[in-house]
C-alpha cells in the first residue's frame, strides 16, 4: 500500500510538472481526487486494512494528498503567471504613462462672488444671517413698509404659496426676523435666494442677494456712505470712482442707488453702461421709521442704514459675462472657466 501511493505521489508530481494547461492540470486533480479518483478510492479502502495497520497507513495517506494538493496549487499558480506574462507581451502596459486623473469640481461662480462679499463685511465687523426661502407675507412684504396694496406685490413679481406663504422676493426678512429676535447695537449681511417671476438675460425666476444693515444709536447716512464705499473699493479697486443717486425703496427713506465708474470704458461711455460711464451696482438707504415700530424698536432712539446688491449681476460684472442664465444652465464648459 505505501509503495503504491509513492508510485502515485512521485507520477503526480512528474506530471504537475510537465503540465502547460490549466485544463491538464484539473484532468490530473480529477483523476487523484475526484470521486472516483485513484487516491479517493484508497482513502475509502482504509476501512478494510486490518486494525493496527490503519493509523500508519492513513497518516501516510493524509501526508500524500497534503503534497499532491499543494504541487497542484504550484502548478496552477505557475501556469497563471507565464498566462499573465504571455498577455503583457502580446498587449505591452507601459507603466510609467501617469493614470487617468479625475476632473477636479470648481467653485461655481455666483458663491465665489458671495464669499468675497461675506469676507469682506465679516472684516468690517459684520456677522452673517440666514433665514426661510418661504416666508409669510408679513416678513416679506407687511414690516418692510410694503402693506397689502403696495404694487412690489403684483402677482407678477412674486411666487404666491398656499395661505399667507410666498417664496421671497429678497433677503430682507431675514433681518426682520433677526431684529425681532435681538436689540442693537446690530451689524449683519443676509446673503440667500430670493424669487421673483422674471425671466431676460439679466433676470432670472431665482437668483442671489446679499443685503445688510447696520441699527445703532446715531447711525447716519455717512456711516452708510463710508461703509459702501469701503465694500465697493475692496470688491472693485480702491480707485473705482463710486456715486450715490438719489432713488425710492418703501423700506428706506432717504434712499439712494449705488453707482460705480464703468468698468469696461472708465465712464467714457459705452454699450455696457449706456453711454453714462456709471454702472447701478447696489441700492441702500436709512431704515424706514416704520419698519423699526413694526420690530419694537423706537425710531426716536435709535437709526439705521440697508444695503441690498444682486449678486449675479456683480459676477457679471466682474466676469464681464453678458446673460446671466449662462450660471444656471450647468454647463461644464462655462463653469469649469471660474
Ligand atoms: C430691512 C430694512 C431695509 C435693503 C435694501 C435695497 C435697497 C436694494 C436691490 C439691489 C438689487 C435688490 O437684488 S436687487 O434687485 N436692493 O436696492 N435693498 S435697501 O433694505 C432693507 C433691508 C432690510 C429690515
Amino acid at each position: 500500500m505505501l509503495d503504491r501511493l509513492k508510485e502515485i505521489e512521485e507520477r503526480a508530481l512528474a506530471q504537475l510538472k510537465d503540465s502547460r494547461r490549466k485544463e491538464e492540470v484539473l484532468r490530473i486533480k480529477g483523476s487523484l481526487l475526484g470521486k472516483e479518483g485513484e487516491l479517493t478510492r484508497i482513502i475509502r479502502s482504509i476501512k478494510d486494512l486490518p486494525r493496527e495497520k490503519r493509523a500508519e497507513v492513513g497518516r501516510e495517506i493524509n501526508l500524500t494528498k497534503e503534497r499532491i494538493e499543494e504541487a497542484i496549487k504550484a502548478a496552477l499558480e505557475t501556469i497563471e503567471k507565464e498566462e499573465l506574462k504571455r498577455r503583457l507581451k502580446e498587449a505591452p502596459v507601459d507603466i510609467t504613462l501617469p493614470g487617468r486623473r479625475l476632473p477636479l469640481g470648481s467653485i461655481h461662480p455666483v458663491t465665489q462672488i458671495i464669499d468675497e462679499i461675506v469676507d469682506i463685511f465679516h472684516g468690517l465687523g459684520f456677522s452673517v444671517e440666514g433665514g426661510p426661502e418661504v416666508e409669510e407675507d408679513y416678513y416679506n412684504f407687511e414690516a418692510l413698509n410694503m402693506p397689502k396694496d403696495h404694487p412690489a406685490r403684483d402677482m407678477q413679481d412674486t411666487f404666491y404659496l398656499e395661505g399667507d406663504r410666498l417664496l421671497r422676493t429678497h433677503t430682507s426678512p431675514v433681518q426682520i426676523r433677526v431684529m425681532e429676535r435681538e436689540t442693537p447695537p446690530l451689524k449683519v449681511i443676509a446673503p440667500g435666494k430670493a424669487y421673483r417671476r422674471d425671466s431676460d438675460v439679466s433676470h432670472t425666476p431665482m437668483f442671489h442677494q446679499v443685503e445688510g444693515f447696520m441699527v445703532d444709536k446715531g447711525v447716519s447716512f455717512s456711516h452708510l456712505k463710508g461703509v459702501l464705499t469701503t465694500f465697493l473699493h475692496a470688491f472693485f479697486s480702491p480707485q473705482t470712482p463710486v456715486r450715490f443717486r438719489p432713488s425710492f425703496f418703501p423700506f428706506t427713506e432717504p434712499s439712494a442707488e449705488v453707482d460705480i465708474g464703468c468698468l469696461i470704458c472708465s465712464g467714457k461711455g459705452c454699450r455696457v453702461c449706456k453711454g453714462s460711464g456709471w454702472l447701478e451696482v447696489m441700492g441702500a438707504g436709512m431704515i424706514h421709521p416704520a419698519v423699526f415700530r413694526a420690530v419694537g424698536y423706537d425710531p426716536e432712539e435709535v437709526t439705521g442704514f440697508a444695503f441690498g446688491m444682486g449678486v449675479e449681476r456683480l459676477a457679471m460684472l466682474r466676469f464681464q459675462i453678458n446673460d446671466i442664465r449662462l450660471f444656471f444652465e450647468n454647463d461644464i464648459r462655462f463653469l469649469s472657466q471660474f
